[in-house]
């Protein structure tokens, strides 16, 4: 997906031009994938641009660093700060995609992380549908992976780290060049994890199930925990539970959620159509309340938005 280039970057608590945003070749991240990051969205609403759930984001950057051993130089609120001004001064009244990250920078090589500078860049830029517009309203096609999620005890599922993408990467390649839109894929334990970078829900005989995120080896998506309130307070029961493959065939509709993806209804999987192929009435539900709600349109959920 291109990327839209605006005016600032913040790196390092200073606003920097765009193009000046760089880093060293020797930077220790860019080698072994010693980083963590995340992906916010902000929304345009009625009262103006307003991050989705930032704080929530922030903290869990925080949380990825200490599993990683990454004593990031700036507190919670700094972050924060320094993402409401990348969505402020950039201009972005109509909302964009933030990608906050933390890296390590130039200065030492080797394996040994711990005395390695931590920098932190945050930035944003317009973002249209992650995975099309087509399959946000029709759904789509996604195919298992022969790839493997990590096992927990290889590579810490739970921080959103960079280096762990390589295994998502690989899996979004094949789904991809064998013709699917995305991948889903399965813990070592044979179960269904997530997806490349969504979580995932079946809906079984009116009930939403999720695996959990711990059990599962899968992130603790934010837009996962969004939908799983908005869907109780539809009043809908919302399980957590472990899923197999044949589950997913045999769904009566399946969607994923992620920050990027948003909430995209399933069509296929393996090529065994989900239900009738379409996108489900409780999918759409939740997918109608889940825009509202980031769009300021839900006053329920006036909560998760944070204006800039
Ligand atoms: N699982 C993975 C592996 C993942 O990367 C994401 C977010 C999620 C689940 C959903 O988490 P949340 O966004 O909190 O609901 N993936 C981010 C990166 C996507 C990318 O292309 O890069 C995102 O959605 O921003």
């Amino acid at each position: 997906m291109p990327i839209t280039p605006t005016r600032f970057i913040w790196m390092d608590g200073e606003l920097v031009d765009w193009d000046k945003a760089t880093v060293h070749v020797l930077s220790h991240s860019l080698h072994y994938g010693s980083g963590a990051f995340e992906g916010v969205r902000a929304y345009k609403t009625p009262h103006g641009v307003a991050v989705f759930r930032l704080r929530e984001h922030i903290e869990r950057l925080f949380r990825s660093a200490k599993i990683l051993m990454i004593d990031i130089p700036f507190t919670v609120d700094e972050i924060v700060e320094g993402s409401r001004a990348v969505v402020r001064e950039n201009e972005l009244n109509d909302g964009c995609y933030l990608r906050p990250l933390v890296y390590l920078g130039y200065g030492e090589m080797g394996l040994n992380p711990l005395p390695c500078p931590v920098n932190v860049s945050i930035a944003a830029w317009p973002w249209g549908t992650y995975l099309g517009d087509e399959g946000i309203n029709n759904g789509v096609r996604m195919k298992i992976s022969s790839w493997q999620r990590h096992s927990p005890n290889a590579v810490p599922t739970a921080a959103k780290s960079t280096g762990m993408y390589v295994n998502s990467s690989l899996a979004k390649i094949e789904a991809i060049k064998a013709g699917y839109d995305e991948a889903i894929m399965l813990a070592p334990d044979g179960r269904v994890s997530e997806c490349t970078g969504e979580n995932l829900f079946v809906v079984r005989n009116g009930v939403i199930v999720t695996p959990h995120p711990s059990a599962a080896g899968a992130l603790q998506g934010i837009t996962q925990d969004s939908v799983i309130e908005i869907a109780k307070d539809l009043g809908y029961d919302v399980v957590f539970e472990s899923l197999i493959r044949t589950d997913l065939y045999l769904a009566d509709e399946a969607f994923l959620s992620g920050t990027a993806a948003e909430v995209v209804p399933i069509s296929s999987v393996d090529d065994r159509s989900v239900g009738d192929g379409k996108p489900g009435p409780i999918t759409k539900r939740i997918q109608g309340a889940y825009f509202a709600a980031v769009r300021g349109e839900a006053p329920r959920y006036e909560k998760w938005l944070d204006r800039v």
